[in-house]
């Protein structure tokens, strides 16, 4: 039995799928709706965590690993992809654990967690996102000079910064000013493996009662 990834549509869990479905790592996937916190199959996110966030991977131990990152890391150590597959003692792991935390701490909850929440004003969200073009700077210069964020190879990090660019327009995010970085985000989008999940999300998502 490979490990359950718990799912809610489009949200970060997606990036999960992403780095599993690339790397070649079989997942289960148990589908949610985020806003009742419900299985598909029955039961309660709350019951594997307690804030009732995905993302959330069930070991075939029965072990829970919670955190987009962690999730992240671990389904690239499943993966016997070469090209894929960074080893914690390879110079490039500390790369991808930078471009990682980067993508959670600097977009995701630096970001999105503002503008797609619905306590935060419009003035508020509008401020938030004048973070994004320091840090869309910072990775269009990033990747002048190599294709993806840790080089040649695709790694779970652009994973991660796919599902960011699968949501930026929706939060009111425009990062087409940025040569590099619009053509990184194209080729990331229309990685077929990628694209297949995104339809599939989205008419998951679509198909989901709120
Ligand atoms: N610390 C968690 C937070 C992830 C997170 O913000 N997940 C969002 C979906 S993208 C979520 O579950 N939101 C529901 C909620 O906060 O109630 C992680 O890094 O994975």
């Amino acid at each position: 039995m490979p490990a359950t990834l718990m799912h809610a549509p489009l949200t970060c869990s997606l990036a999960a799928r992403f780095a599993a479905a690339e790397g070649k790592v079989p997942l289960e996937i148990a589908y949610l709706n985020l806003q009742t916190k419900k299985f598909e199959e029955g039961g309660s996110l709350y019951d594997f965590n307690p804030l009732g966030q995905v993302s959330v991977l069930r070991l075939e131990s029965g072990e829970i690993i919670t955190e987009t990152s962690t999730t992240l890391l671990w389904i690239q150590a499943q993966s016997s992809e070469p090209a894929f597959r960074r080893e914690p003692n390879d110079p490039d792991y500390y790369q991808l654990l930078r471009w990682i935390v980067f993508c959670a701490t600097e977009l995701h909850k630096q970001i999105f967690r503002v503008v797609f929440y619905p306590e935060a004003t419009d003035d508020v969200k509008d401020r938030f996102r004048e973070l994004a073009p320091q840090r869309f700077a910072l990775l269009d210069s990033h990747l002048s000079d190599r294709p993806y964020l840790l080089g040649d190879r695709f790694s779970a990090a652009d994973a991660y910064l796919a599902w960011f660019f699968v949501l930026a327009k929706n939060a009111g995010l425009d990062s087409s000013q940025y040569r590099n970085l619009q053509a990184y985000r194209s080729h990331l989008l229309e990685r077929p493996l990628i694209q297949e999940l995104i339809v599939s999300d989205r008419q998951k998502d679509a198909g989901m009662t709120r």
